[in-house]
């Protein structure tokens, strides 16, 4: 069939609104009809060319709300007319990963996943007879799009898929990195580098988690009013503090918080996030995706005097058995997804959305297909 898509036809360059020709669902494989995506600071660091993992040309996209449009061969669970949520980490219910209460990071796709094709090594997506390749198993960029049945969670079909479409990455990804993986403790100081669409929603989750202080901090400070209506407590903007930012939060907060989260990509940031937090305990969480060939790193001493560093993907949420109660806690006012989406457009203007999250003027841009 043809769809409307946003082809990625190489890094660095923007978007171009193009038909292209999807083929139908083969064996465990569902059409979808995407019917809103978000788009996440992922999307724009594959686009920019620094995805060791990026093959172009693609169609982006991986916040999606979708409708079943099409099953394939050996669908069990899933109807026609099904809304569901696309998800890039799978979960088949059988890898040792799926059996494991300690992941979510099932890797029963993952080989063709991360690099661009179907579990089946081949691609569903061309346009004048070359082939284009998937994106991290959603590519919601697109009218139509296939995804295999172990990557979609079934979701309340009363939930608007223009809103819970940001449970797909940003919001689940926050909510759980507080939740799920720092586990953070009633009356903690939590501290939140980089308020964008992921940094906030670790906001909503340290609310969540009874946590006592919310510091936000951000290099725009716009984002703080974001901030303060989710719950932070408190705000730093790092550009305004002289000397040591490390020991400037230590000192403000009684030793440092005892949780951070990196929710930016800066692996100076990261290191920061680490060393401020409290000797002893502090436990610091890695969210935020660096360019190829970066690493972090840090002194030795500050993990032997306790500090922890860690790292999530998805929050740790097992999509299918989780994602569909995180969309019934938005139905019941639980979380919070309407004041995130900062703006909305029509797949033709696709490109708008990436300027303004460069330009620090949105929390998420929503395209409604
Ligand atoms: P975003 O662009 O909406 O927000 C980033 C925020 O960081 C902005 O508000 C920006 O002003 C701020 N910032 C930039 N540099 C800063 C600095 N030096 N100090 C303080 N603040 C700074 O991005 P997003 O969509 O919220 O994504 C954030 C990061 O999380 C990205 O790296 C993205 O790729 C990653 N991500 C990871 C996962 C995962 O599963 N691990 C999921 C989603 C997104
Ligand atoms: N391709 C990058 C890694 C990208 C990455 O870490 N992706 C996250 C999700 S970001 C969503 O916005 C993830 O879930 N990764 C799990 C995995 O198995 O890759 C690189 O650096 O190679
Ligand atoms: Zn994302
Ligand atoms: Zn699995």
């Amino acid at each position: 069939m043809k769809a409307r898509a946003a082809v990625a036809w190489e890094a660095k360059k923007p978007l171009s609104i193009e038909e292209i020709e999807v083929m139908g669902p083969r064996e465990g494989e569902v059409l979808l009809r995407t019917v809103a995506s978000g788009v996440c600071h992922t999307d724009a660091f594959t686009l920019s060319g620094d995805d060791p993992e990026g093959s172009f040309p693609c169609v982006l996209g991986h916040e999606g709300g979708c409708e079943v449009v099409e099953l394939g061969p050996g669908v069990k669970n899933l109807s026609v007319g099904d809304h569901v949520i696309p998800l890039y980490i799978p979960e088949c219910g059988e890898c040792e990963y799926c059996k494991s209460t300690e992941t979510n990071l099932c890797q029963s796709i993952a080989g063709t996943v991360w690099t661009g094709y179907m579990p089946d090594g081949t691609r569903r997506f061309s346009k004048d007879g070359k082939d284009i390749f998937h994106y991290m198993g959603c590519s919601t960029f697109s009218e139509y799009t296939v995804v295999p049945e172990i990557a979609l969670a079934k979701i309340n079909k009363a939930a608007p898929l223009d809103k819970v479409c940001l449970l797909g990455c940003g919001v689940t990804t926050g909510i759980g990195a507080v939740l799920n993986t720092a586990k953070v403790k009633p009356g903690s100081t939590v501290a939140v580098f980089g308020l964008g669409g992921i940094g906030l929603s670790c906001i909503q989750g340290a609310v969540m988690a009874g946590a006592e202080r919310i510091i936000g901090i951000d290099i725009n400070p716009d984002k703080f009013e974001f901030a303060k209506q989710l719950g932070a407590t408190d705000f730093v903007n790092p550009n305004e503090i002289d000397g040591s930012f490390v020991e400037y939060m230590q000192d403000t907060y009684n030793g440092g918080p005892d949780y951070s989260f990196e929710c930016i990509g800066n692996t100076h940031v990261m290191r920061d996030a680490l060393e401020c937090t409290h000797m002893g305990w502090g436990v610091s969480t890695v969210i935020g995706v660096a360019g190829a060939g970066q690493t972090i790193e840090t002194r030795p001493f500050n993990l032997v005097v306790g500090r922890t560093w860690k790292g999530t993907a998805f929050g740790g949420v097992k999509g299918r058995t989780e994602l569909p109660g995180y969309v019934d806690r938005y139905m019941n006012g639980s979380i919070e997804l309407d004041s995130l989406v900062t703006h909305t457009m029509p797949l033709e203007d696709i490109n708008t959305a990436f300027d303004l999250m460069h330009e620090g003027k949105s929390i998420r841009s929503v395209i409604i297909f």
